[in-house]
């Protein structure tokens, strides 16, 4: 890899009073180079997703017209800008960011010489003062472009045009190719574009807030890097322009005020409301402004909001979304199967969301929400051959639902191969003296505890088995935490809140088993953790065994479309029938609440899951993971299975 020397003001960032105190009481994941599946779930993953989804959607996004419209505004070619949208340059840039996270572990020669193309073609695209946006650059005449992207730079945010937008997902793309190549040439580009937007907003000059939030959680990630705090006041000052009217022009329509999360000021919000994926990259920003600044209004806002959610508005996949029109979080419980409109993109921003609210305040809920999410509504989106992509992602179908090649917005795919391609980010994470076991993947990984490097080797199972062995190899001999998470799963909380909770004959009352060197460790559960202060030395093995089962789920009665009904969960899974495995008459499918389910193994083509576990009931019900579903053929699919009166 063509690494370049440090640039200066990152080694003055190192000498920055304020960036050390951050450090220190700042709650961090690891860099993403520092974890590596070597086996397991999540090595499959990663590495399908580096040899298949990632160079597969560079080449959709060359050959859809987004390349097409780089090389437009860079004077490489001539011709029309391609596309009837605005934010066809988000594709390109989510799939480059997904390159690099990719690329730092899984060298791949070919796919670092395309992207470094694609880059030399962005910094020509860039106009002089820094605006980037080729619908503009192109003067893209396709009416429906036109009429979104405004007639002059920024007039019609609030209306399509994801200017702001795009350029967050390209200051995102930007941070990333530093973080592999330690090259700024790309993250030049970053600055000269914020550089833009903090000239160009702000009091006294453009007062309004972004259309679809983006641009702020891209913005934060560029002030954790630069240390430019003018970055961070830009974020701030984009989600305190919203719901505040005395001086912009008005919306046409006052659908867009709550469709934008634009209808309060956001310190005063307490719902989630509008298109979810702008939700939910919003109250992430929030988050990260919470965690930076302590602001206690954000704080009160996001528990709110995080409540409402998680009590009203989420699917058992963690899914959310349930509204078709605007893409949006609708009425509270009213949680269709049939037409849930759950798009991938906003199962991925919840996790941004959650991971954020975790890092100021450590409490496993939010993990139960990223590992649920992970698993079942995130991971539905894309398929065993990585190739074909979920949109939406209903918790039921009849059998009319096929992953597509790609989209003509095309927005979940590269999303889906930059979430697969950080995973490794999320395992981990350090607060003070505290080492945080997040996720459970097999994996080796380096952190830095009170300012000892520990090499820690995970080795288990999961997400199918619930063993974990975990090798602590401390440098030195050093003195911190372990806390080590216990899913919800395990303490018969499938989500947090009261929206589903499993049925009393399926509760468990096993407590997890821990052993530390092979002694038995006695624990209490505090937010979830199990915490394990200790001298450490090298080769400590802590042992954790967690009791894995089916369980059956039922919702809160306020959900009309799950009365009667049950789903069965399985550790970190939510299940699913599909019509081919089971022969009874599709609409007679039922569940028994008394008879116990059996699980076996059925083998399948694919290669990142060669076996499937599908549990039965006799042989009257077959239930496989729901993130598989529509995978071997389409048919009718159903999550919540009516049960049966016995
Ligand atoms: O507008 C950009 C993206 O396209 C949104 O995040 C998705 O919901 C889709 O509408
Ligand atoms: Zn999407």
């Amino acid at each position: 890899m063509n690494k370049k020397t440090i640039p200066l003001f990152l080694i003055a960032l190192a000498f920055s009073c304020l960036s050390c105190q951050e450090k220190e009481s700042i709650y961090v994941s690891p860099p993403l180079g520092n974890v590596t599946f070597k086996e397991g779930f999540w090595s499959r993953y990663t590495s399908q997703n580096a040899k298949v989804t990632v160079p597969y959607c560079v080449e959709r996004c060359a050959e859809s017209g987004c390349l097409h419209n780089f090389q437009l505004a860079a004077g490489q070619i001539n011709g029309d800008y391609l596309s009837d949208n605005t934010w066809l340059d988000s594709d390109m840039y989510k799939a480059l960011e997904a390159a690099f996270y990719s690329l730092m572990k899984y060298p791949d020669e070919r796919l670092l010489q395309k992207t470094d193309s694609i880059v030399d073609t962005i910094i020509s695209a860039q106009e002089k003062d820094g605006y980037l946006y080729t619908a503009r650059t192109t003067h893209a005449s396709h009416p429906r472009v036109v009429k979104f992207m405004g007639k002059e730079r920024w007039t019609n945010m609030g209306h399509f045009s994801h200017e702001l937008y795009n350029m967050g997902h390209m200051i995102e793309a930007a941070v990333a190719h530093y973080e592999l190549t330690v090259n700024n040439r790309f993250l030049n580009v970053a600055i000269k574009a914020a550089d833009l937007i903090v000239a160009t907003f702000g009091e006294g000059k453009l007062t309004y807030p972004p259309g679809h939030q983006e641009i702020e959680l891209a913005l934060i990630k560029l002030y954790r890097l630069t240390n430019n705090a003018s970055y961070l006041d830009m974020t701030y000052y984009f989600l305190e322009a919203r719901g505040k009217y005395a001086e912009r022009p008005p919306y046409t329509d006052e659908f867009f005020k709550e469709y934008h999360q634009d209808h309060l000021p956001v310190s005063e919000q307490r719902e989630a409301v509008g298109h979810a994926v702008r939700a939910v990259y919003m109250y992430a920003a929030m988050a990260d402004i919470v965690t930076l600044t302590n602001n206690e209004k954000y704080k009160l806002a996001l528990d709110s909001i995080w409540n409402d959610v998680m009590e009203k508005k989420i699917y058992i996949t963690s899914g959310i979304g349930n509204q078709q029109l605007g893409e949006a979080f609708g009425l509270p419980y009213h949680l269709d199967n049939l037409k849930a409109y759950t798009e991938t993109c906003a199962a991925i921003g919840l996790v941004y969301w959650a991971e954020r609210m975790f890092a100021f305040d450590q409490d496993s809920k939010y993990y139960d929400v990223i590992e649920r999410a992970t698993y079942n509504g995130i991971l539905s989106g894309i398929s065993q051959d990585g190739r074909h992509f979920y949109y939406k992602n209903p918790l039921e179908s009849k059998g009319n639902k096929k992953r597509t090649e790609w989209n003509s917005c095309a927005c979940c795919p590269p999303n889906l191969a930059r979430y697969i391609a950080s995973m490794g980010s999320r395992v981990y994470g350090v607060k003070d003296d505290r080492l945080y076991v997040n996720m459970y993947a097999e994996n080796q990984a380096d952190m830095e505890v009170n300012g000892t490097n520990v090499h820690l080797l995970q080795e288990t199972g999961y997400p199918w088995e619930g063993d974990v062995r975990l090798t602590i190899n401390p440098d030195k001999k050093q003195t911190f935490s372990v806390c080590l998470r216990i899913p919800g799963w395990c303490l018969n909380q499938p989500l947090p809140g009261t929206l589903y909770r499993v049925y009393e004959q399926d509760k468990t009352s096993e407590r997890p088993n821990v052993w530390v060197n092979g002694e038995e460790f006695d624990y209490q559960i505090e937010k979830g953790y199990i915490r394990i202060n200790r001298k450490w030395s090298k080769g400590d093995v802590v042992r954790l065994e967690l009791f894995m089962r089916p369980q059956r789920i039922v919702s809160h009665p306020a959900v009309l479309q799950n009365e009667n009904c049950a789903a069965l969960t399985y550790g970190p899974f939510v299940y699913c029938a599909e019509e081919m495995d089971n022969v009874t008459d599709w609409d007679k499918l039922e569940l028994s609440l008394s008879e116990p389910f059996s699980c076996y193994s059925m083998t399948t083509d694919f290669s990142i899951i060669p076996k499937m576990p599908v549990l039965s009931q006799n042989d009257d019900l077959k239930l496989i993971p729901y993130f598989l579903w529509a995978n071997r053929d389409t048919c009718k699919m159903k999550v919540w299975i009516p049960v049966r009166k016995e």
